[in-house]
């Protein structure tokens, strides 16, 4: 196993020892690339993009970008590396939050960007079967025409890939109604990087199938670790007819919680959204992007609260009652209900933008992570307390109904002094606390030296001999979480 350098406190120290078992790439190996692919499909040049991440923390060191147009082709090229222990980073849209995209020192980079053609859907079962490499939005696009949407929604849905989201498992937005990729997931091509570059057709098109173990769920959050996943299966969902967003003003965390338990009563089947952000981040939005408040009041909670169904009036007379409800038992300060489509956008603005906002501080630490309720909002005042006037900005937005809370710490430049107080005492108290150190984002390279914490021996062996059965030569994104 790559060892990490040294027993890290400090987060970008985390850099895994170069394995000298691999190969570097050859100019025999570039010339077997552009036999697999055409010269077209083999770059050198100008990959800045393909080696830094979306936050440009993660700076790579790869040389090679290759874009394979079909499942055959990432066969030919994932046999090729298998045979010359050359190892390969496996890159969708490259907007992981980890470095899980981004090669640590010289990995080849095989993006998923060419294959994107085949796309077929069922719209009476709503089973949609699509290439890896088709971006989130386009699907829903797509979608949309026919009466449906895909069942999850993020803020980098733009640039994202539906074959990336499968291998970080991505949480988002709707996860509250729909529930995770779990549950929608059907079926996988996937290749191996093993010496063969096996072509692996898993599961089915159909929803109901109980005749094996269910082999394409081992590849969700897989973090390109497994295998190349090079198409996808999965259930969509009915577009809503009618969706109606509120946002509401809190006084206090407590009422927060109080607020979900009664928007999932009261609101129950047609909710569809619940997301938080803290006074300090609204503070963030204004200063960084120029983005206001929609309550009048400044409140030191924001909820934004969102409804899906399919009959605008029954869900308008749910929501009312909602708020209605809400104030009368003193649980909000204020509330909006959107008025209209450009309303509801202007709320959802402020939480989609906030992953931006933070960035603009100079420099930003990222925690997601998972907490029961009752200790998901002591973490801020915690670290908090702990970063003192080390930290620019301690501000948190996420997804409260999953109790995942986004706590970004922020400075003017990387600040060692701030990563001693933050690493891993934060790791260790989430733990400590009931949760995971990683809610949705995945492990990655960021948390690669905390990846022990909160999972049990037995399990993290089970995950390295799936590994070994998988990718026996070891080349599919060293230096990541297994
Ligand atoms: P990449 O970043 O390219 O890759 C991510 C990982 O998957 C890497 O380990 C890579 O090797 C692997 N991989 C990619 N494609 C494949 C493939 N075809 N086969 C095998 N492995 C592959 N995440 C959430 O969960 N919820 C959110 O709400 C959310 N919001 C975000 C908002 C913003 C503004 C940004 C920038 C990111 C957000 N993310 C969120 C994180 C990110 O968008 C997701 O992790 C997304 O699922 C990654 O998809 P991608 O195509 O960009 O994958
Ligand atoms: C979100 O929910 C994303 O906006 C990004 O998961 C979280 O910026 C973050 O920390
Ligand atoms: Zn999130």
């Amino acid at each position: 196993l790559p060892k990490i350098r040294r027993p890290v406190r400090c987060l970008s120290a985390a850099v895994a020892a170069r394995n000298e078992g691999f190969a570097k790439v050859m100019q025999s190996d570039l010339l077997a690339f552009e036999n697999f692919l055409g010269k077209d499909g083999v770059q050198k040049d100008d990959i800045s993009n393909h080696i830094t991440d979306w936050t440009g923390q993660f700076k790579g060191h790869g040389s090679v970008v290759l874009y394979p147009k079909s499942t055959e082709e990432v066969s030919a090229i994932l046999a090729y590396c298998s045979r010359n222990k050359i190892a390969v980073v496996p890159q969708g849209g490259n907007t992981g939050l980890v470095g899980g995209s981004i090669p640590v020192h010289d990995e080849v980079v095989l993006s998923m960007n060419k294959i994107n053609r085949q796309f077929s859907f069922d719209d009476t079962m709503g089973i949609l079967n699509c290439d890896a490499g088709f971006i989130l939005e386009e699907l829903d696009n797509k979608l949309a025409k026919l009466g449906y949407m895909m069942p999850f929604d993020l803020g980098a849905k733009g640039s994202c890939q539906i074959g990336g989201n499968v291998a970080t498992c991505a949480g988002g937005i709707r996860l509250i109604r729909y529930g995770s990729l779990h549950a929608h997931l059907l079926g996988l091509t996937v290749v191996l990087p093993d010496e063969q570059g096996s072509v692996l057709h898993l599961g089915s098109s159909i929803r109901k199938d109980n005749t094996s173990l269910h082999t394409p769920h081992l590849f969700l959050g897989s973090e390109g670790q497994l295998g190349v996943i090079t198409s996808v299966t999965m259930t969509a969902v009915p577009k809503p007819r009618s969706v109606q967003s509120a946002m509401l003003g809190v006084e206090s965390f407590k009422k927060c919680c109080e607020v979900l338990k009664l928007a999932k009563s009261s609101l129950s089947e047609v909710l569809s959204s619940f997301e938080f952000l803290d006074a300090d981040i609204m503070e963030c939005l204004k200063s960084n992007l120029d983005l206001h408040p929609v309550l009048s009041k400044s409140t030191p909670f924001s909820i934004l609260v969102e409804t899906s169904g399919s009959n605008e009036d029954h869900d308008m007379e749910k929501m009312s009652a909602f708020l209605d409800e809400c104030l009368s038992k003193n649980l909000i300060l204020d509330g909006v209900l959107a008025g209209s489509s450009a309303d509801a956008a202007n709320m959802w603005k402020l939480r989609e933008s906030a992953p931006l906002a933070v960035t603009r501080d100079g420099y930003v630490y990222k925690h997601d992570v998972s907490l029961p309720l009752e200790n998901y909002y002591e973490l801020t005042n915690v670290m908090k307390a702990r970063c003192g006037d080390l930290a620019k900005r301690v501000v948190t937005y996420g997804h409260l109904g999953d109790g995942n809370t986004h706590l970004n710490i922020t400075a003017g430049k990387r600040c060692e002094e701030l990563e001693e107080l933050m690493y891993p005492f934060l790791y260790e108290w989430v733990v400590a606390h009931g949760g995971s150190i990683s809610a949705e984002h995945g492990i990655g390279q960021l948390k690669l030296p905390y990846s022990n914490l909160g999972k049990g021996s037995e399990e993290r062996l089970l995950t390295k001999k799936l590994k070994n059965i998988f990718d026996p030569n070891g080349i599919l994104n060293p230096y990541k979480m297994i």
